[in-house]
């Protein structure tokens, strides 16, 4: 039902600052309406909005249903509802549904121990294993309460208690508000540990987690909005069980992300990406998994794609144009992050002042514990970091790239003087008109696309064979071999003409003769 569609996130703090306070807004976003239109999207997904201290940037929500005056007011956000479905998208919002802000009323009544609040949240009177995603133990000791409480992410973000029915009850209120004032999908954060049971060291895909999922769907969704659950590192099995039974629309896995990582997990460490894996891990979603594929290029919770994987400087136009095209013509709804249509880049930064992400100095602190020295530790985290994506969008070439006329909440980064939307959107080869270029193409031709496909890499390309069409992307700053022999038409291609080699970073979509 909700199969190709395509959808745009945007971090609203660094999308488009209308009052110049240096962080980005709803009316700042309602103003950028036409330019994301004309990509060709269907859904605009919004990181939270909702009141927060903001110390996850919005991902600590302290009410549910009052938006931040950071980003304005309930009345922006019902217009932005109402000027988006003008224009033919629809609103994804994200939930946070798994913690609280330590802010929130509902933690304030249960740290005074009220009969009620007390059971919202996950108590222990000795922490245990379990560690927060954002490095250290994930319990924190109340003295008010004289017991320790859970937090998966930061102390100030506490785990709600899914198993108490008034929690759900309460959820179920507040998702209903939402979707009464029109908003037509949902990204659902971290929903995967829902069902958590942290006395047996449960975290992830608790025995309860579908029970939960389905309950929640039949008193919100019900299966007419699309919704997609936020996971990391998920099998076959727990997609298949949380998307096949009247649970979620999809769900991202975010595999071919951790691909980086030298062990799957730690962020930290990172090792160069395997084409050989990225091949196993596009097959195995491609063509073993029956759902929707969440095509993911890019979140506000990585570095950039294309400084990653591919050339961010040289060959950064070539590299956002192999990613897109790539990615488009795979099967799945596609999520743009914003920023990749004018072909953003890593911030690259060397200095710890420059960062603001909670994970980010929180990993510093406890690389330094590990022995790291500052300059490895740099390296780690200009390469690692989620602020990499969370810069502000560089619009144009004047003062803080256009984003605001005040102080931007995080630096913009450097290369805006050349890389930014005005600039690209004038150039016929720029990112931007190639992204639409893709994303028509993909309506079009979704028949073709939805086929399976062969993944196979040889020296650094990748090919993708379906039945009508063939790609090959060079993922390497060489020449390369590529075996298209005598061509049918050129559907796709990032340079000027196919050669007998294959150009650094090129890409090339042919159509089967
Ligand atoms: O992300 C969940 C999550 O697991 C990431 O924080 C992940 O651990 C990391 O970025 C990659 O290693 C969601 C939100 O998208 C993120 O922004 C929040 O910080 C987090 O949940 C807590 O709400």
């Amino acid at each position: 039902m909700f199969e190709n569609k395509v959808i745009y996130q945007i971090y609203p703090k660094s999308f488009n600052d209308t009052t110049g306070n240096g962080y980005g807004d709803i009316n700042g976003i309602i103003e950028k309406l036409d330019y994301i239109q004309d990509l060709g999207v269907d859904y605009i997904w919004l990181s939270p909005c909702c009141m927060s201290p903001q110390k996850d940037n919005g991902y600590d929500i302290s009410d549910y249903v009052t938006i931040d005056p950071l980003f304005g007011t309930n009345e922006d956000y019902q217009r932005l509802i109402t000027q988006a479905k003008a224009r033919g998208m629809k609103i994804m919002m994200d939930l946070v549904l798994n913690h609280t802000s330590s802010e929130h009323e509902w933690f304030k009544k249960a740290l005074q121990k009220d009969p009620k609040y007390y059971d919202y949240y996950i108590w222990q009177d000795a922490p245990n294993a379990i560690e927060s995603f954002f490095g250290g133990s994930a319990w924190t000791y109340s003295k008010e309460v004289g017991k320790y409480y859970l937090h998966l992410f930061d102390s100030s973000q506490p785990d709600l208690n899914w198993a108490n029915p008034a929690v759900r009850k309460d959820i179920y209120d507040m998702i209903n508000y939402w979707i009464d004032k029109g908003v037509e999908g949902f990204r659902l954060d971290v929903i995967y540990l829902i069902g958590k049971e942290p006395d047996k060291l449960i975290t992830g895909h608790g025995p309860k987690f579908i029970e939960y999922l389905k309950e929640l769907n039949e008193n919100t969704f019900q299966d007419k909005l699309l919704t997609v659950g936020e996971c990391w590192g998920t099998s076959l099995e727990e997609q298949y069980k949380m998307c096949h039974d009247k649970g979620l629309s999809e769900a991202f896995h975010f595999n071919h992300f951790l691909l980086n990582t030298a062990d799957g997990k730690d962020k930290w460490h990172t090792k160069e990406l395997d084409l050989k894996e990225l091949c196993d891990c596009f097959d195995t979603w491609q063509n073993e998994y029956t759902g929707v594929e969440a095509l993911v290029t890019g979140s506000h919770d990585a570095p950039r794609m294309i400084s990653r994987w591919l050339n961010d400087t040289q060959y950064r136009m070539q590299s956002s144009k192999l990613l897109i095209t790539l990615f488009g013509l795979m099967a799945g709804d596609l999520y743009i992050y914003q920023g990749e249509e004018i072909g953003m880049t890593n911030a690259h930064w060397h200095d710890i002042n420059k960062y603001n992400d909670v994970e980010t100095l929180n990993a510093y602190e406890l690389l330094k514990e590990q022995g790291f020295d500052e300059k490895t530790i740099m390296e780690k985290i200009a390469f690692t970091s989620r602020d990499n994506a969370r810069v502000p969008m560089q619009w144009n070439d004047t003062s803080n790239a256009g984003f605001t006329t005040g102080n931007p909440w995080l630096d913009v980064v450097d290369n805006y003087t050349h890389v930014n939307a005005l600039r690209d959107l004038t150039n016929e080869l720029g990112v931007y008109k190639y992204y639409q270029k893709v994303i028509k193409f993909r309506k079009e031709h979704y028949d073709w696309i939805k086929q399976k496909a062969k993944f196979s890499e040889d020296n650094g390309v990748l090919k993708m064979e379906k039945p009508k069409f063939t790609l090959v992307a060079n993922f390497t700053d060489q020449k390369q071999a590529h075996d298209l022999g005598s061509t049918g038409d050129v559907l796709f291609n990032n340079y000027s003409k196919v050669e007998k080699q294959l150009m650094p970073y090129q890409v090339v979509v042919v159509c089967n003769k």
